[in-house]
């Protein structure tokens, strides 16, 4: 086996994974961990000032409710969020951020970071639930209070440059995680009483349309691999919602981002004759349920009604940057002097937007000589991705607060801790957490906050090391330096290192990966559309693709990160082909669409489609769940499908 130190650290609380709902994590656990003796560790892949999705900043903050001002109810989120899914949502989780995320962003303007106000020092808002920020530095803010609150008086303490492979388990209980360092020789081995799982969703399980140009491209960090749904799926945890990709429409090869776009400016989106596929496809919304009905439509029919288009060849899709701008510097058009004042006021308003938050946009349009005030800008529907805490809901399936439960949810939604997945002492926040969308990067913070103060709850508890077996963990430390042996096994076998027949490098093994589910799962070459047959195909091969994981090899410290990513990468891929073959129905036509099973089926599929993966056997099962209302529902939209396990 590779010579590596072995480096074990004991602690109360394990919190994996750096970003929003980590720091969130961090702020809470530390609170609570001081007031009982309790140690705090944190590991993060990468470096908490600038890791995870808000690594480049962001522009705005997309959930805020506003409960202070009277602006919005709490349930006026949750029927936001119920309708942008199709109706599969767990409300008691929606409602449990909603309530507690305003809190969330009053602290991160307390810590400095700048939220744009009007001109009577009220937030500005984008939409009716997103504010404007100057975001370029969000994410340097947000870690600063963390680790300001976790290195002070000895409560806690941060490693970073740390890859968390996977679960450390005593029988059904977690006890912590094992992983390595990605600048020295060192497996490390954290042992504790309760872990959060805080690390993201994943990028690059599908094909990026960017494939040799702008390689890897994405809207979506390609640090974030499916370590998350990895770690949950391997501790035996239940996972929910794995059928739910995302997909955004971004600005086409950049990946801007669109929400300013269509919410702060009020923007169209044409298509090349001038048409209006949100006018003109409208009848089509009348196919989805109720769900096309409601205002705002729903995301993916959104993102379908362009799609339609662009398949009758009617592309390209149109953002039309100059009319919105246009037109609201029309409306000081008798006065010259406010209308070139608003007209640069709009000017870096539209390029700011980029430069917080997707700043390769802002280059691509200097590169192309994009004058936003004069010309529109492409947009196209980017390749799918997994992010439980934006327009998707993949993550695993957890409890929900005590208080906020019904009748029907009390044993369906709840077992004791907020936030505790089925795994004994496994907690989990933001991307990490399923069935409860639109948490964003706020969301994902208040989240991390409930999922600390839970996670503290249960250890003081709960007060005991658990056991980790040596054997066991022998074995687990060999199967994570496998790929270093491999190479060093093989390698002089070829003159290239590259190629090799008893190895294969991971950029090769996410090639296979991606045109797996590219061609098999809906991709973008598939246009986003799968049935039967391909999904039972994508499976088999996805299989093969399993059996030559043990012949990853990897010749660095940062080819073994590489492996292992792309080893999560496939299970959450699997994860998603197993439930999206298991959904028989269309929910989400815009993310997927299922040739075979061309209609939404309210009737039978009106369920959380639920899997997990037995530790010991290996075997998947896959199950339904009901859908419960906690707050009274007109009667249109109450539940109809029963549960049934498969
Ligand atoms: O406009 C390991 N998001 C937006 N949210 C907003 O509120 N406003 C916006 O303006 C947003 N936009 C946006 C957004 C995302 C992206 C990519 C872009 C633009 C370009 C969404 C939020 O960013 C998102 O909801 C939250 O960040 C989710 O938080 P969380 O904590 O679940 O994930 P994370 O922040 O990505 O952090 C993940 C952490 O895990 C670490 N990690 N650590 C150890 N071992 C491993 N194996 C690990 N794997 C990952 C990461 O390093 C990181 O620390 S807009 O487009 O909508
Ligand atoms: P995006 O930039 O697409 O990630 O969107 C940012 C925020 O605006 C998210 O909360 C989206 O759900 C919302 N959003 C984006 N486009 C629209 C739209 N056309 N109608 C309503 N909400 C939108």
């Amino acid at each position: 086996m590779a010579n590596f130190e072995t480096v074990t650290v004991e602690t109360d609380l394990l919190i994996v994974g750096g970003g929003m709902a980590a720091c969130g994590a961090a702020v809470e656990a530390a609170y609570w961990a001081k007031k009982n003796g309790l140690k705090v560790t944190l590991v993060d892949k990468a470096a908490v000032d600038r890791s995870g999705a808000v690594a480049m900043g962001l522009s705005a903050i997309n959930q805020y409710v506003g409960l202070r001002d009277g602006a919005n109810t709490v349930k006026d989120y949750v029927d936001y969020v119920r309708n942008d899914l199709m109706g599969v949502t767990r409300e008691d989780l929606v409602a449990n951020i909603a309530r507690h995320v305003d809190s969330t962003v009053h602290l991160f303007e307390k810590w400095g970071l700048p939220i744009w106000k009007d001109e009577k020092g009220a937030y500005v808002h984008e939409g009716r639930w997103q504010l404007m920020i100057n975001g370029e530095s969000y994410k340097v803010v947000v870690a600063e209070a963390a680790k300001n609150a976790l290195l002070q008086d000895g409560v806690g303490q941060i490693f970073e440059r740390v890859f968390i492979v996977g679960p450390l388990m005593d029988g059904d209980r977690c006890a912590g995680a094992i992983g390595f360092s990605v600048r020295e020789n060192k497996v490390y081995v954290f042992k504790s009483k309760a872990t959060l799982v805080a690390m993201g969703g994943a990028v690059h399980v599908f094909k990026p349309r960017s494939s040799g140009e702008g390689f890897g491209r994405a809207w979506y960090p390609p640090w974030n691999s499916g370590s998350s749904a990895y770690f949950t799926l391997r501790a035996g945890a239940e996972m929910t919602c794995q059928e739910v990709r995302f997909i955004p429409v971004r600005f086409k090869d950049a990946y801007g981002p669109v929400g300013a776009w269509f919410l702060l400016f009020k923007s169209r989106a044409t298509n090349a004759m001038g048409g209006d596929y949100m006018v003109e496809r409208k009848p089509e919304l009348e196919k989805w349920g109720p769900y096309g009905r409601v205002k705002p439509v729903p995301a993916n029919l959104r993102n379908y009604l362009g799609m339609l288009d662009v398949m009758e060849g009617k592309g390209p899709i149109s953002m039309r940057t100059e009319e919105a701008l246009q037109k609201i510097a029309d409306t000081y058009k008798d006065d010259q002097v406010a209308y070139k004042k608003k007209m640069k006021e709009l000017e870096s308003e539209a390029w700011e937007d980029f430069l917080d938050m997707t700043i390769s946009q802002a280059i691509l349009w200097a590169a192309t000589n994009v004058q936003p005030e004069q010309r529109s800008s492409e947009i196209a529907a980017a390749e799918p991705y997994f992010i439980g805490s934006h327009s998707g809901a993949s993550g695993a399936w957890v409890s929900g607060p005590e208080d906020l439960q019904t009748d029907d949810t009390k044993k369906a939604y709840f077992w004791g801790y907020s936030n505790m997945s089925t795994v004994k002492g496994l907690f989990c926040a933001g991307d990490a957490s399923g069935a409860s969308s639109h948490k964003f990067s706020s969301g994902s913070h208040a989240e991390g906050r409930i999922a600390a103060k839970s996670a503290v709850k249960f250890i003081v508890e709960n007060n005991t090391a658990p056991k980790v077996d040596t054997a066991a963990l022998n074995a687990q430390m060999a199967e994570i330096l496998k790929p270093i042996d491999n190479f060093e096994q093989h390698k002089n076998v070829t003159t290239d290192e590259e190629t090799n027949p008893n190895y294969i490098k991971p950029r090769m093994f996410m090639f296979r990966l991606q045109k797996i589910m590219d061609e098999y799962a809906g991709g973008v070459t598939a246009q986003f559309t799968t049935n039967k047959a391909s999904l039972e195909r994508g499976l088999e091969l996805l299989g093969f693709l399993k059996e030559d994981s043990e012949k990853l090899a990897a010749s660095n410290l940062h080819e073994l990160m590489r492996c292992w990513e792309n080893v999560h990468r496939m299970w959450q891929a699997e994860a998603h082909v197993r439930t999206v073959l298991f959904r028989e129905e269309t929910r989400w036509p815009g993310y997927y669409y299922r040739a075979d099973m061309p209609k939404i089926d309210e009737a039978k599929w009106h369920v959380f489609a639920n899997c997990r993966c037995d530790p010991k056997t290996g075997k998947w099962e896959l199950f339904t769940r009901p859908i419960f209302h906690v707050f009274p529902q007109p009667a249109e939209a109450k539940p109809q499908g029963a549960a049934s396990a498969r």
